[in-house]
């Protein structure tokens, strides 16, 4: 297979690469990345699997709403796995429209190609699109409506009703898969848990917005690409398939957490600002997914998973140290 992923340098991408590469080792990956502030050339270097090293990942730098590159890119490939995106929503608040164009727009220009050459389409979303839930709301399953609350969450939102269209109207051959909240290396430190691991190691406390009850549902990254694969192989045309390992905690639960790892009281935080319409609560329920397509989360973000993922961002400071300054600088101006 010639898979075209799209995104394939930034946080899940590049942790999707390196799954495909360990265990379908046969598929041949071209990246298409615009290499914005969330992408690190590094990711994909360390393997040394570029094809100008040697290895067997083609990484072309490109927009995806460059129409005319996506169609040459797209003409030669299999199937396309969509990451590419603006992802944070605390940027969102600030550059809403940047989200719409890329995370809109981008995917309708995606479609159009697929569409054009007949090519499988797999388009990777976020349980965000349903908004939040309460504290005792049963999870999201994929019969729940359609809800988005920040700029971000909205365009995540647009881009799947698109590619529903696209499947109704033009007998695209595409699937949707919506996750929850990932941890594991390589993610960006504006995100919520590096940047407490971050803080944390460079002496600071972590950084609490508003009350800590929020809640997310936390899955590791290698459930999330396992998920992707399964659907893109497995799924069926225009189905929409949700990725959770049912682990809820309340961000005050996770400070908690890091704060024991590193040995400091769990007085040790700072409550900062909180985040306009943040969402209370997201909560996956897996388990048409796993009937349909034999997938299952096995990870958990217990205290041994995130002492591993302290010990990754440890040791691998000189790549994202680079980032942190201008992080913190933006949420200094915030106020968080
Ligand atoms: P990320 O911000 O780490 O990576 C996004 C990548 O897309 C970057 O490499 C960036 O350079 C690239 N990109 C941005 N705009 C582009 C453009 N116009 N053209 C080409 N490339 C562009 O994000 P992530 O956390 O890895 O998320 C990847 C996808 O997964 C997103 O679609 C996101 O909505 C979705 N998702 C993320 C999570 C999560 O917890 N992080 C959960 C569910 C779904
Ligand atoms: O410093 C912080 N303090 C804090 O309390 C940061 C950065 C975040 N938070 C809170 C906000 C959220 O309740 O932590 C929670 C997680 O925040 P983010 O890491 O920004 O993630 P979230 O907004 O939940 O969205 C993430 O999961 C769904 C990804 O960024 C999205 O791309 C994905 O779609």
């Amino acid at each position: 297979m010639r898979l075209l992923v799209t995104g394939g340098a930034g946080f899940i991408g590049t942790n999707f690469v390196r799954w495909v590469r360990q265990f379908q080792p046969e598929v041949v990956i071209t990246v298409l990345d615009a290499y914005t502030y969330a992408a690190q050339g590094r990711n994909l270097e360390v393997d040394g699997w570029l094809t100008d090293q040697g290895g067997s990942v083609r990484v072309v730098r490109g927009d995806i709403r460059d129409a005319e590159l996506v169609h040459d890119l797209v003409r030669v490939h299999d199937a396309v796995v969509h990451f590419a995106a603006e992802s944070h929503n605390d940027l969102s608040l600030d550059r809403p429209l940047e989200f719409v164009d890329v995370n809109v727009r981008g995917t309708g220009v995606l479609l159009e190609a697929v569409r054009a050459h007949s090519v499988r389409f797999h388009h990777v979303s976020t349980d965000e699109v349903f908004g939040d839930l309460t504290l005792n709301d049963p999870p999201f399953t994929r019969l729940s409506p359609y809800r988005p609350s920040s700029p971000y969450s909205s365009s995540k939102a647009s881009a799947d009703h698109l590619v529903r269209a696209w499947v109704r109207s033009y007998g695209v051959n595409a699937t949707i898969s919506i996750c929850s909240n990932n941890y594991g290396p390589f993610q960006h430190v504006e995100k919520f848990i590096p940047r407490q691991i971050t803080e944390l190691l460079e002496g600071r406390p972590p950084r609490i917005y508003g009350s800590g009850r929020n809640v997310r549902d936390w899955i590791h990254v290698d459930d999330h690409s396992a998920g992707v694969w399964a659907a893109l192989t497995g799924g069926a045309m225009g189905q929409t398939y949700l990725l959770g390992a049912r682990s809820e905690f309340s961000n005050l639960e996770v400070v908690h957490t890091l704060l024991d790892i590193f040995g400091r009281p769990r007085t040790d935080l700072l409550q900062v600002a909180d985040r306009a319409g943040h969402d209370l609560r997201y909560a996956i329920d897996p388990s048409d997914t796993e009937g349909e397509l034999g997938w299952r989360a096995t990870s958990r973000l217990i205290y041994d998973e995130l002492e591993r993922l302290v010990h990754w961002y440890d040791s691998q400071q000189g790549w994202w140290m680079p980032l942190k300054q201008a992080t913190e600088g933006r949420y200094l101006a915030r106020g968080q």
